[in-house]
């Protein structure tokens, strides 16, 4: 996610040396500033966490360790500020509503949708109001949204006003018993006095418990200046900041909620729906530090896995009996979990890792296609026990697939390759292993496949 800022961390820590003179930590901190200006920290920002960094570093003695710890502090004091943090449900009241704002093309609708299924997958029974009919098409789009992740959506096509729609939704949801109403609005492409006037009735109207702002990180600057706004006019509780896969600097994200005083609440990182990333301050530093975040990853993970069918799978793996039902089970797990490179970079130690792996598209993968075109040609015992698969058996399935035995065969010996290498994975010292693997492994992220 920060794979920029973490090599210049990197690269800025290896200028100090495990005890040093205050010229070495002058170079480091002028180091440090050029490039948090060259990755878009606001320069506001940039000058406070250097000062920061430079003030604690000489209280504790001029050196490395002091240096890092120097900096975790600081870069923890720069993120958190007064608020909430990730999703907070209303304390006061059984159903929790939240008004999307911004502007047009930020990502609002697609964002309402990732935070319905946030929701979803945690249980909660989540309402989406259409309130945006400006856009012609801005109502189907939920409509499919909605479709796709089996979240219920409150539109009225009788209905001109956004108010009157807003109105019903949120009746609707207080007698339907709905835990979350999550209301999308109309934006516009630059801030103007109508929107406001709108947002703000739409806001006396259903009696938000947050207001989320949304706000395109691509904007750059940008997105700080147009929150800071948002926050002058109507007033808004978080900042959701959208399209960070395709925003390579980054430091957005780092100096948005020193610079608004509102807390970075999520990120999205893709333009699926699984696509959303909770930001937790802390958590945060550790992955700008290179260091992983482990909280993170298992929160992820035990929402998809339960913990007796990973026990099982483990115990598959370990004895070499992994096969081609539990590699399915897991590619369809694997794709929940969202991105491959935001996984990765979760991963201590291997955030460095995340820059150097395209991503895996699961559903468009021409390789996955193959393979799954192989396995559905497979009988149920063959599936079980590859083992099984002799010459003849190779044939019917290449047949049946449409694939060439060639074909067939490289991606039979790969999977007898893979569930060895899990095999080794799951054995003492298996974590090492792997390490070198990846660091082996070309740009493709996976063994490639031959056409
Ligand atoms: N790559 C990427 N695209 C996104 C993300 N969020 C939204 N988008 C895309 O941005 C475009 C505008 O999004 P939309 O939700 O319609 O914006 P709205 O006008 O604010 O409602 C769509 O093409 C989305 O797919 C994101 O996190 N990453
Ligand atoms: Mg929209």
């Amino acid at each position: 996610m920060f794979d920029s800022l973490t090599s210049s961390f990197k690269s800025v820590i290896g200028k100090i040396r495990y005890q040093d003179d205050t010229k070495a930590l002058t170079n480091a901190i002028g180091e440090l500033k050029k490039s948090l200006l060259k990755y878009d920290v606001h320069h506001k920002t940039t000058k406070e966490l250097c000062e920061r960094v430079e003030l604690k570093t000489k209280q504790n003695g001029i050196g490395q360790d002091s240096f890092l710890k120097a900096l975790r502090e600081s870069l923890s004091e720069i993120l958190v500020v007064k608020g909430n943090q990730g999703f907070v449900y209303s304390g006061t009241s059984p159903l929790t509503t939240i008004l999307m704002t911004g502007l047009q093309g930020s990502g609002k609708t697609t964002t309402t949708g990732k935070l319905a299924n946030y929701l979803k997958l945690r249980n909660k029974k989540v309402l989406i109001a259409a309130g945006d009919l400006q856009r012609l098409a801005a109502v189907e789009q939920l409509k499919q949204i909605g479709a796709q992740i089996g979240v219920e959506v409150f539109f009225d096509d009788s209905e001109k006003d956004p108010i009157n729609i807003v109105k019903k939704a949120k009746q609707k949801a207080i007698d339907g018993l709905y835990d979350v109403l999550l209301v999308d609005t109309a934006g516009r492409l630059a801030i103007d006095e109508e929107l406001m006037v709108q947002l703000k009735n739409i806001k006396d109207t259903v009696n938000p418990t947050e207001i989320f702002y949304v706000a395109d990180s691509l904007t750059g600057h940008d997105a700080t200046k147009t929150a800071i706004t948002f926050q002058e006019k109507i007033g808004i509780d978080g900042v959701i900041l959208t399209k960070f896969d395709g925003d390579t600097k980054g430091g957005v994200a780092l100096s948005l909620s020193h610079q608004t005083k509102v807390p970075l609440r999520f990120v999205g990182v893709g333009e699926k729906m699984e696509n959303l990333e909770v930001f937790i301050p802390d958590r945060i530093v550790s992955r700008l530090m290179g260091a992983g975040d482990i909280e993170g990853l298992a929160e992820k993970t035990s929402l998809l896995i339960d913990d007796k069918k990973a026990k099982e799978v483990t115990k598959k793996i370990k004895k070499g009996e992994f096969n081609f039902n539990d590699f399915l089970e897991q590619l369809e797990m694997i794709k929940k979990l969202g991105s491959m490179k935001s996984i990765i970079g979760m991963i201590p130690g291997m955030s460095g890792m995340a820059s150097q792996i395209k991503d895996m598209d699961f559903d468009n993968s021409v390789e996955l296609k193959r393979i799954k075109a192989l396995i559905g040609s497979m009988t149920l015992k063959e599936r079980e026990n590859p083992d099984l698969l002799n010459p003849s058996r190779k044939k019917r399935i290449s047949k049946g697939s449409g694939l060439s035995e060639v074909q067939v065969n490289k991606i039979l010996k790969q999977f007898h390759n893979a569930s060895k290498m899990a095999k080794k994975m799951s054995s003492k010292g298996g974590m090492k292993d792997m390490q070198r693997m990846m660091s082996q492994m070309n740009a493709q992220g996976m063994p490639q496949i031959p056409r």
